[in-house]
C-alpha cells in the first residue's frame, strides 16, 4: 500500500503494523492506520481496503479466541494488597474502564474478544493504590479463572440485567465482594436508568451506573471499591507540619499503637504524646493514649522523645 502521501502518524502506524509479531498487535496498529487514514474522497478506496483487512483479521482472531483450548501465553498478574477484577461479557467496556481509571493504556475496540490476556493497572484513590485487573471476557476461552478466583472484589461489568446471572454461572469465588458496574449508562434515558437502579436496589446488589463515555459514576466506583476491602485510611503528621500525602491502610479497629509501631518501625515506646484530628476525635488536636481506636481518615500526630 502506497503511503508516501500519508501523514507521518499513518506512516508510523504502518511501520508498526508491518513489524507486528502477533495478530493482536496487527489489529491494534491497523486500527491506528484506519484512524489516521484521510477521510476525503480520493482516499476512500484505501480506507475501504483497510477495513476489509481489519474484518478478516478480526474473523481470524474471533475464530481462535473461541476455539483455542487452554492458554499458554497467559502473563501471570502479581496480586497487590487491594485488588479489584473486572469481569464481564465481550464488549461490555472493561478495557475502557481500565483505561480511564488507571495508569495503563489497554487496547479498546468495538470488536469483541479484543482482550486476550489479563491486564492490570493501578488506580490512585486519594493516595491509596488499588490494583485493577481486567480478565478476558467470560465468553472467550481466554477467560482467566485463576485471577477471578483469587480476587478480593469482583466488578461485574454488565450492560443488561441478565448478564449478572451469566457471569455468576462462570465464576467460582463465593468469598469475593461483588460490585455491579452497569456500564454504558450514557446510552440510557433517565427513565431506564431509574428502572435499572430500582431493580438492582430491590435485589440488594451493591451497584453503580457508570459510563466511560460520560465518566458518570467514577467517583462512586472508586469509593465503593475501596470500601469493599473493609480497610481504613490513616494519615500521620509530625508536630508543626502538614499531614502525610499518602495514608497508611489498616484493618478497622486499629489503634494508635498499630500506627506508632508501623511508622516508628517498632519504636513506639519513644512516643511521648499523641494527638488526633478527624472522625475518632472529640475535637481537633485531642490528646489520646496508645489504645485509642482509630476511624477512617483520622490524622495522628506523634511527638517523640
Ligand atoms: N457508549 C458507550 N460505549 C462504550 C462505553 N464503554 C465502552 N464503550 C465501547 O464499547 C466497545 C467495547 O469496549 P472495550 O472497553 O474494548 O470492552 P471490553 O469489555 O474490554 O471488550 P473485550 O475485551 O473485547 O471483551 C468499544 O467500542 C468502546 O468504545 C460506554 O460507557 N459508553
Ligand atoms: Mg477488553
Amino acid at each position: 500500500m502506497a503511503s508516501t502521501n500519508q501523514s507521518p502518524f499513518y506512516q508510523q502506524a504502518e511501520v508498526k503494523y508491518l513489524n507486528a509479531q502477533t495478530d493482536q498487535d496487527r489489529l491494534k496498529y491497523l486500527e491506528e492506520m484506519i484512524k489516521e487514514c484521510p477521510k476525503h474522497k480520493s482516499a476512500e478506496k484505501m480506507l475501504a481496503n483497510l477495513k476489509i483487512r481489519r474484518k478478516k483479521l478480526l474473523e481470524k482472531l474471533e475464530r481462535s479466541a473461541k476455539t483455542k483450548k487452554g492458554s499458554s501465553s497467559k502473563n501471570a498478574i502479581k496480586k497487590h494488597d487491594l485488588q479489584g477484577v473486572l469481569v464481564g461479557k465481550a464488549n461490555s467496556g472493561k478495557s475502557s474502564l481500565l483505561k480511564d481509571l488507571t495508569n495503563t493504556n489497554p487496547f479498546v475496540s468495538e470488536f469483541p474478544f479484543s482482550t486476550r490476556n489479563s491486564q492490570q493497572g493501578m488506580l490512585n484513590y486519594g493516595g491509596v493504590l488499588i490494583q485493577l485487573v481486567e480478565s478476558p471476557s467470560i465468553d472467550s476461552d481466554y477467560f482467566d479463572k485463576g485471577v477471578v478466583n483469587t480476587a478480593d472484589t469482583i466488578l461485574l461489568t454488565i450492560t443488561k440485567i441478565d448478564d449478572i446471572q451469566e457471569i455468576e454461572s462462570k465464576i467460582n469465588n463465593p468469598t469475593a465482594k461483588r460490585i455491579i458496574l452497569f456500564n454504558k449508562s450514557d446510552l440510557l434515558n433517565e427513565n431506564d436508568k431509574r428502572k435499572i437502579a430500582s431493580y438492582l436496589q430491590s435485589k440488594k446488589y451493591n451497584f453503580i451506573l457508570v459510563s466511560s463515555e460520560s465518566q458518570e459514576g467514577y467517583d462512586e466506583l472508586k469509593k465503593k471499591l475501596f470500601s469493599s476491602f473493609g480497610k481504613i485510611r490513616i494519615f500521620t503528621k509530625e508536630p508543626g507540619k502538614l499531614k502525610s500525602n499518602k495514608p497508611i491502610i489498616l484493618s478497622p479497629e486499629s489503634t494508635v499503637h498499630t500506627v506508632a509501631e508501623k511508622i516508628l518501625h517498632g519504636f513506639s515506646k519513644q512516643v511521648s504524646e499523641t494527638r488526633i484530628w478527624g472522625p475518632s476525635s472529640k475535637f481537633g488536636g485531642q490528646k489520646v493514649g496508645m489504645n485509642h481506636v482509630l476511624k477512617d481518615l483520622d490524622i495522628v500526630e506523634f511527638k517523640t522523645r
